[in-house]
């Protein structure tokens, strides 16, 4: 199996670094995208890096993921509370599915506390701030060479 993964990221995560700060802190979504790349490359892996604002996106690179990769890192964003389209997608995938929230959405709004996405997740970070991208991907790393064993 290829060792690609995806990492999808929802809306207004590219005003990361610039949005709401004392929540999301102060890295970019380009920052995050380096040090997965860095750390992809120590754990053998390839990745896809998106953002969107728009759900279709998210939908459509799911099932890209579907023919071509072996797990998918996603954060929904805002999508997590309300898409069951995204988690129809993720359920239409074989592979393992790490979802990631920088914040610990459990403490926010009570409306942050449902995630559809859950339901499919083979893991869930929450609270971690930008180190949850890469604690899921240590992850992913993990499932794959279990299964190639
Ligand atoms: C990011 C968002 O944009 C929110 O809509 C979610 C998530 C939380 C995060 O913590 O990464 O509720």
């Amino acid at each position: 199996m290829r060792r690609l993964v995806f990492v999808l990221n929802g809306p207004n995560l590219n005003l990361l670094g610039k949005r709401q700060p004392h929540i999301y802190g102060h890295e970019t979504l380009a920052d995050v995208e380096k040090s997965v790349r860095d750390l992809a490359g120590e754990l053998k892996l390839e990745i896809r890096f998106h953002q969107s604002n728009r759900e279709y996106e998210i939908i459509d690179w799911i099932h890209e993921a579907r023919e071509t990769s072996c797990g998918i890192i996603v954060n929904p964003a805002a999508f997590t509370h309300y898409s069951v389209a995204v988690l129809d997608a993720l359920n239409a995938y074989d592979h393992p599915v790490m979802e990631v929230h920088i914040s610990n959405v459990h403490k926010r709004e009570e409306f942050r506390h449902h995630s559809f996405v859950s339901s499919r997740a083979d893991g869930v970070i929450a609270g971690f701030g930008t180190q949850g991208y890469l604690l899921a991907l240590r992850r992913v790393a993990f499932l794959v060479d279990q299964k190639a064993k």
